[in-house]
C-alpha cells in the first residue's frame, strides 16, 4: 500500500487515512493507496464499520489538479469511489477543514458523513473549467435534491457544515477529533443497527416540478449568467441525467461531459489562473523565515474616495483603522462616504444593519498625524502629486513608531523617491489598490529598492488578511498593470482614428470575454482622469511620440464620460447604459483629419490584435525588465484587477495558446505598419525563435 494512505483497525472499527499534505490531493499514488486499503479492510477479520479520515488541516482538496494536463492513470477515481460506496459495512467519511471536488465526492460514495461546523463542502469543478467527474454531478442530487445540487455545482460555492446539515448533506455535525468523534458516531450507528446506505441506490428529487420544463429553463439562466463559458451548461446536463439515468448510465453521461470539458481551452485557462494565484504568493528573498510583523491596528491618509475604499477594506476585515483627513469638514465628508457605501450594501441585502454600524465602528476619524503613533500599518492615499507625498512620509517618519509599515497607494509615482523622505526606506512599500478599493480584488505589493523583505511579507500577509489577491512588483511609471494598460488604452484610441467606432472595440472585446470595453470603461472612469494621465505622460514621453487625439477634442468639449452624460457615449440621466453620441462621428472624422489617417473598415480580429498584442508586448518588457517577477503574475493582475475573462488564462497565457510564433507575427507587421513603438519585446523575439512559451518564465522562487 502506498505510503499516503494508511489503514487500521482497532476492535470492530477499522480507518482509513489520507496522508497527502498539503491538501490530500487524490493524485495517482493516492488513489492506488485507497484501493489497497479498501482490499484491506474488506479482508480484516471482525470489521463492523470504517471510517474515512484526512490527515492535516482539511479532509481533501479533490483530484490533483497537476495531472489535468497528463494523460490519465488508473485507477480513476470514479472507480476508488465505486468501490467505497460497494464496501460491504457501513463506510462514515469525517470531514474537517474542507471537502472539495473529487474530496466531496468521495464523501458522497460514503454511506454517512459527519462533518465539523466549519467545514467547507463545495464542488468548485466549475471554476475550473470543468464540471464534477467523480459522481458529484449524479450522488449530490440523490443526497440533496436536484436545486440544492444543480446550485452548489453551477455556482462552485461551497457550502458550511451547518448548512450542509441543513441540507441533509452531512449527518451530524462533531466537534475536537476526528478519530474520537467518528468511533463515537460509528459505534453509536452500530448500536442502533444502522447498515449500509448506498447513495447511488437513491433517487434524485425535484419536487413539483416538471423535469423538461425545469432544466430548460435552467439551461437558459445558465447561459445568461455565465456567457461565453462552457463548463456550466454541461454541468446542467450532467445534473439532469442524475434523474433521468439509473446511477451507472448517469455517472457514463457524466464522464463523457467532465471530457469534454477537461479538453476545452478554457479549462486550460481557468487552471492556469488558479495556479497563477498559488505562485504569485512565492517571492525571491521572502523565505519561510521572514516573519512578517503582526498588524492589529492600521490608519489611511486621505480621505477621498480611495482612502474610503482602503479604509472600508481594513473595516471589512476587522482592523481597526485611523482615517486621517486634513480637516474637520473633509473628515466629516469622508465618514459619510464611508457610511453611503455601507448603506448601499444594506440596502442592496449584501450587509447587515449591524455588520455596518459594527463596521463603521471600526473607523476612526482623526485630523491629527499624533494619532497615528501607534498604528502597525499606514497607507498614504493622497493626491498623486510628488511634493505633498515627500511631505506626508516626513511626518510619518517623525510619528510612526519604528517598525510601522509605511505605504504609499501611489498609481504611477516613483515610490523609491517617496521612500527617501523618510529615514527608514526598508519599511516603505507601494501597496497599490483598485477602485473600487473594497470591491477590486487585485493588490500591486510594490517593492521598492531598499524595501526589506520583513516589509514585503508583511505587506502580502497584510494583502491576505484583506482578502486581496497580491501580485509583487518593481517601480517604474504605472508598475504592472497601468503600464500595460496605457499601451492597449492607446490602440484603442488609434483605432477609432483609422476607422471603428467605440462601439465596435467595445463589443470586440466583450465578446473575447472581457468584462468592460475600453471606452464605456473610459467614461466610467472620467475623460479628465485620462487626460491628467495623458498630459503627464506627454511631458515625460520623447518628443513626436505618436499618441491619439480624440481624447483632447473630447476634453475640449467639456464631454467627460459619464459624470457629464456625455463622452465616448451618451447617458440618460442617472442612467449607465451607453447610448451613441451623436456628436462622436464628427468627432471622429476630425480626429482622422488631425492625425492625417484615412479612415477604413477594420475586421473585430484585427481590433483584437492591435489592442491584446499591445497589452503582451508591454508584458513581455516588464518580465524582461523584472518588473513582473513572472508571466502568470501578470495574468493574475489582469484577471483580477482589468476584468480579464478567467477562461483565457490572461494576456500572457492567452499569447501561448495563440503561439509565440504567431504573436511575433502580427507584431511584427505592426511594427512596419504603424511605427517604432510596435517593435517586438526582446524577451518575445527569443521565445518566439525558440519555440518557447511564457508559461512558466520568470521567477521560481
Ligand atoms: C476535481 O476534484 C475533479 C473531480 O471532480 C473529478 C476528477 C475525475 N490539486 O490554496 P492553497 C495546492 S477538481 C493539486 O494555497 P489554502 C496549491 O497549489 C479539484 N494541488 O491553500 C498549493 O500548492 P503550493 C476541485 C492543490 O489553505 C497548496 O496546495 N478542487 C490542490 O489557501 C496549498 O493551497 C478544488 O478546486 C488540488 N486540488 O486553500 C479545490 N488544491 O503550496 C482547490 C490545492 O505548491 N483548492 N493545491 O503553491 C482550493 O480551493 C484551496 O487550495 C483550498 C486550501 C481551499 C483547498
Amino acid at each position: 500500500m502506498a505510503a499516503q494512505v494508511r489503514f487500521q483497525q482497532s476492535g470492530n472499527l477499522g480507518w482509513i487515512t489520507l496522508d497527502n499534505p498539503p491538501v490530500n490531493a487524490l493524485s495517482q499514488p493516492l488513489r492506488a493507496g485507497l484501493m489497497a486499503a479498501l482490499e484491506q479492510a474488506a479482508q480484516a477479520s471482525g470489521l463492523d464499520a470504517l471510517l474515512l479520515l484526512g490527515t492535516g488541516r482539511l479532509f481533501c482538496a479533490g483530484a490533483d489538479i497537476k495531472e489535468f494536463s497528463a494523460p490519465p492513470m488508473a485507477p480513476a477515481l470514479p472507480d476508488v469511489i465505486a468501490a467505497v460506496e460497494a464496501f460491504s459495512k457501513p463506510v462514515i467519511a469525517v470531514l474537517h477543514g474542507s471537502a472539495l471536488g473529487g474530496g466531496l465526492e468521495l464523501a458522497l460514495g460514503a454511506h454517512y458523513r459527519i462533518a465539523t461546523t466549519g467545514t467547507s463542502l463545495g464542488l468548485p469543478e466549475v471554476k475550473l473549467g470543468l464540471l464534477p467527474g467523480a459522481g458529484g454531478t449524479q450522488r449530490l442530487p440523490r443526497v440533496v435534491g436536484v436545486p440544492k445540487a444543480l446550485d452548489m455545482i453551477v455556482s462552485g460555492a461551497p457550502i458550511t457544515g451547518e448548512a450542509a446539515l441543513a441540507a441533509g448533506l452531512v449527518d451530524t455535525l462533531y466537534e475536537g477529533d476526528a478519530l474520537q468523534a467518528g468511533t463515537a458516531y460509528a459505534l453509536e450507528l452500530l448500536t442502533q443497527g444502522g447498515g449500509v446506505r448506498r447513495t447511488g441506490e437513491r433517487t434524485a428529487a425535484l419536487e413539483g416540478n416538471d423535469p423538461q420544463a425545469y432544466f430548460s429553463e435552467q439551461k437558459v439562466s445558465v447561459e445568461k449568467r455565465f456567457p461565453g463559458l462552457y463548463s456550466p451548461l454541461r454541468c446542467v446536463m450532467a445534473v439532469q441525467a442524475s434523474i433521468r439515468l439509473p446511477l451507472a448510465e448517469g455517472l457514463k453521461r457524466e464522464r463523457e461531459l467532465f471530457m469534454e470539458c477537461l479538453q476545452s481551452p478554457q479549462r486550460a485557462g481557468l487552471v492556469h489562473a488558479f495556479f497563477a494565484e498559488r505562485e504569485a504568493s512565492k517571492v525571491p528573498g521572502v523565505t519561510a523565515d521572514t516573519r512578517p510583523r503582526s498588524v492589529e491596528h492600521a490608519a489611511v491618509v486621505g480621505g477621498g474616495t480611495m482612502g474610503v475604499g482602503i479604509a472600508l477594506c481594513f473595516a471589512n476585515a476587522g482592523l481597526p483603522v485611523k482615517l486621517l483627513e486634513v480637516d474637520e469638514t473633509a473628515l466629516a465628508r469622508a465618514l459619510q462616504r464611508a457610511r453611503d457605501t455601507y448603506a448601499a450594501s444594506v440596502k442592496r441585502g449584501s450587509l447587515s444593519p449591524i455588520d455596518m454600524e459594527q463596521r463603521l465602528g471600526l473607523i476612526e476619524g482623526v485630523t491629527d498625524y499624533a494619532a497615528l503613533a501607534e498604528v502597525d500599518v499606514v497607507v498614504e492615499a493622497v493626491f498623486e502629486d510628488m511634493a505633498v507625498k515627500h511631505r506626508v512620509f516626513e511626518t510619518l517618519d517623525a510619528v510612526c513608531k519604528p517598525g510601522a509599515l509605511l505605504a504609499s497607494n501611489t498609481s504611477s509615482l516613483d515610490l523609491n523617491e517617496i521612500a527617501t523622505a523618510t529615514r527608514r526606506p526598508e519599511d516603505v512599500i507601494g501597496l497599490h489598490f483598485f477602485s473600487p478599493a473594497n470591491v477590486m480584488r487585485l493588490l500591486e505589493v510594490v517593492r521598492g529598492a531598499r524595501t526589506s523583505a520583513e516589509a514585503l511579507a508583511t505587506g502580502l500577509a497584510l494583502g491576505k488578511r484583506l482578502k486581496k489577491v497580491s501580485a509583487v512588483v518593481g517601480v517604474c511609471d504605472g508598475f504592472v498593470g497601468n503600464r500595460m494598460l496605457f499601451q492597449y488604452g492607446r490602440e484603442a484610441e488609434f483605432l477609432l482614428e483609422e476607422g471603428a467606432t467605440p462601439e465596435q472595440v467595445d463589443a470586440a472585446l466583450r465578446s473575447f470575454g472581457m468584462a468592460m470595453g475600453p471606452f464605456a470603461m473610459r467614461d466610467l472612469s472620467g475623460l479628465d482622469i485620462g487626460m491628467a494621465i495623458r498630459n503627464r505622460q506627454r511631458q515625460q514621453l520623447p518628443p513626436n511620440y505618436p499618441l491619439p487625439c480624440l481624447l483632447d477634442l473630447l476634453f475640449e468639449k467639456g464631454m467627460l464620460g459619464q459624470k457629464t452624460g456625455c463622452g465616448f457615449y451618451r447617458y440618460e440621466a442617472g442612467a449607465r447604459t451607453p447610448l451613441p453620441n451623436p456628436e462622436l462621428p464628427a468627432l471622429l472624422q476630425a480626429a482622422s483629419r488631425q492625425q492625417g489617417v484615412e479612415r477604413r473598415a477594420l475586421s473585430d480580429e484585427y481590433i483584437l490584435d492591435r489592442t491584446l498584442l499591445a497589452l503582451v508586448n508591454e508584458g513581455a518588457k516588464l518580465l524582461d525588465e523584472g518588473i513582473a517577477l513572472r508571466a502568470s503574475d501578470i495574468d493574475l493582475i489582469y484577471l483580477n484587477g482589468y476584468g480579464f475573462p478567467a477562461f483565457r488564462g490572461g494576456p500572457m497565457f492567452y499569447a501561448d495558446t495563440l503561439g509565440l510564433g504567431t504573436v511575433m507575427e502580427r507584431i511584427e507587421a505592426f511594427h512596419r505598419e504603424l511605427g517604432a513603438w510596435w517593435e517586438p519585446a526582446p524577451l518575445l523575439q527569443r521565445l518566439a525563435r525558440e519555440g518557447g512559451t511564457f508559461t512558466g518564465k520568470g521567477a521560481s522562487a
